[in-house]
């Protein structure tokens, strides 16, 4: 309600004090507004997570959804669902330079249904991991920073 207020004033303003001005400057004037608005939704959905689940519902062994994408600077939550144990491996070379496998990583089993890890990934790029008990099942997931 007040930002779209705000704009109107904004652009009533802009039209009116520059009516000798070249209409790049509008344009320009409403690019950023618009932008400033962009950045505050980018801002507000950052704060949800990427959620995926360890085993599916049926009991199969994989990580639902295998793959996900997020935003760097954002976390994902993992929930023990079914199947475990499971844990959430990731290694040295199948992460972007300058991530840490061992911090991502949880190597302890979660064995209580319910159970999560949140991992915040602060590095772009393609991070691939695995659940050691079920790897050679190929509970396999990536998780694709932006
Ligand atoms: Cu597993």
């Amino acid at each position: 309600m007040m930002k779209s207020a705000m704009m109107k004033r904004n652009v009533a303003t802009t039209m009116k004090a520059n009516a000798n001005v070249p209409k790049v400057s509008f344009v320009r004037k409403v690019a950023q507004t618009a932008g400033v608005a962009a950045s505050t939704l980018a801002l507000a959905l950052s704060a949800q997570a990427a959620d995926v689940k360890l085993g599916s519902d049926s009991g199969g062994l994989v990580f639902e959804p295998a793959t996900v994408t997020i935003n760097k600077g954002e976390s994902v939550t993992w929930k023990n669902n079914a199947g475990f144990p499971h844990n959430i491996m990731f290694d040295e070379d199948e992460i972007p330079a300058g991530a840490n496998a061992d911090a991502l990583s949880n190597e302890d089993y979660l064995n209580a249904p319910g159970e999560t890890v949140t991992r915040k990934f602060d590095v772009s790029g393609t991070y691939s991991y695995y659940c050691e008990p079920h790897q050679g099942a190929g509970m396999q997931g990536k998780v694709i920073v932006k």
